[in-house]
């Protein structure tokens, strides 16, 4: 999954494709480095943002996943909204990716029941603005897991297909450094709910605490791909992430390596 922000300010790309002509310009590039889904986002959710208007962010979205769409590209739309899903699934987005899981939006579950989109459910605990003081747990895994559990009854109760629901550990929200290599560490236990599980941990701080300390952003993608390998090889659904080109190379030395060919 590569990540198309149409935001002036995300954390990892500094706005670089808020445009929407660059926008798609750049989805088009992650697509042809290997990207199978173009996930689409308007609303920044980098540590202490603040929310974006809905109309805002409808037009940031709409007409970029319209045109990825006509062009017979897979998309996914990032928002917590569930009119913004509507309006996504309506101009061809085929999953919908909530960070939120639901939680910050309550018409979201019925939506997307409706819609019949496949449905990312992200663990998440708050909103950017607070989410770095909800990062308190005892077994990290242990709780992401039953409140992810929850989560998912909740939808199916709503009317959401169980089958459609793929889980996120919610890398980085409400989450510190350890709690995030935990979570990775014990990536099987998410997968014991049996449902495919999405990984984003695509140039977030805890892989950016790794290089020394002012490393550009960029520099972040190594550690992103290695993540991104692992994670498959423990057997992840999906990787979210910028550099699209470092971790599809990097799936397909995994790839070679488990069946002892190229390609
Ligand atoms: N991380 C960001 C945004 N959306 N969606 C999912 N499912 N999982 C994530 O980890 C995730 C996400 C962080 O922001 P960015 O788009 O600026 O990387």
């Amino acid at each position: 999954m590569g990540v198309v922000n149409v935001t002036p300010d995300s954390f990892s790309d500094g706005g670089r494709w808020f445009d929407p002509e660059r926008a798609i310009e750049h989805a088009l590039e992650l697509s042809a480095a290997g990207a199978e889904l173009l996930d689409v986002g308007g609303e920044s959710t980098r540590p202490g943002a603040a929310r974006v208007d809905p109309d805002e962010e409808l037009r940031r979205v709409v007409p970029v996943i319209a045109e990825l769409a006509r062009r017979g590209l897979r998309v996914s739309v990032d928002t917590m909204r569930a009119t913004t899903a509507a309006a996504a699934v309506e101009a061809g987005a085929e999953l919908v990716n909530d960070v939120s899981a639901g939680l910050a939006d309550r018409a979201m579950a019925e939506i997307v029941a409706a819609s019949g989109a496949r449905y990312v459910a992200m663990h998440w605990r708050g909103h950017s603005d607070r989410m770095d003081g909800l990062a308190e747990y005892h077994d990290v895994v242990r709780e992401v897991r039953d409140e992810l559990a929850a989560r998912v009854d909740a939808l199916v109760a709503a009317g959401v297909d169980a089958s459609r629901i793929v889980l996120d550990p919610g890398l980085g929200f409400a989450k510190r450094a350890e709690h995030n290599w935990q979570l990775l560490a014990r990536l099987d236990e998410l997968q014991a709910l049996g449902l495919p599980v999405l990984v984003g941990a695509s140039r977030k701080r805890f892989i950016g605490a790794l290089l020394p300390g002012d490393a550009p952003v960029e520099q972040r993608d190594l550690p992103t791909a290695v993540v991104s390998v692992l994670s498959a090889q423990a057997g992840a659904w999906a990787v979210r992430v910028h550099d699209v080109a470092a971790t599809r190379l990097a799936l397909d030395v995994l790839g070679a390596w488990q069946h002892g060919r190229r390609g």
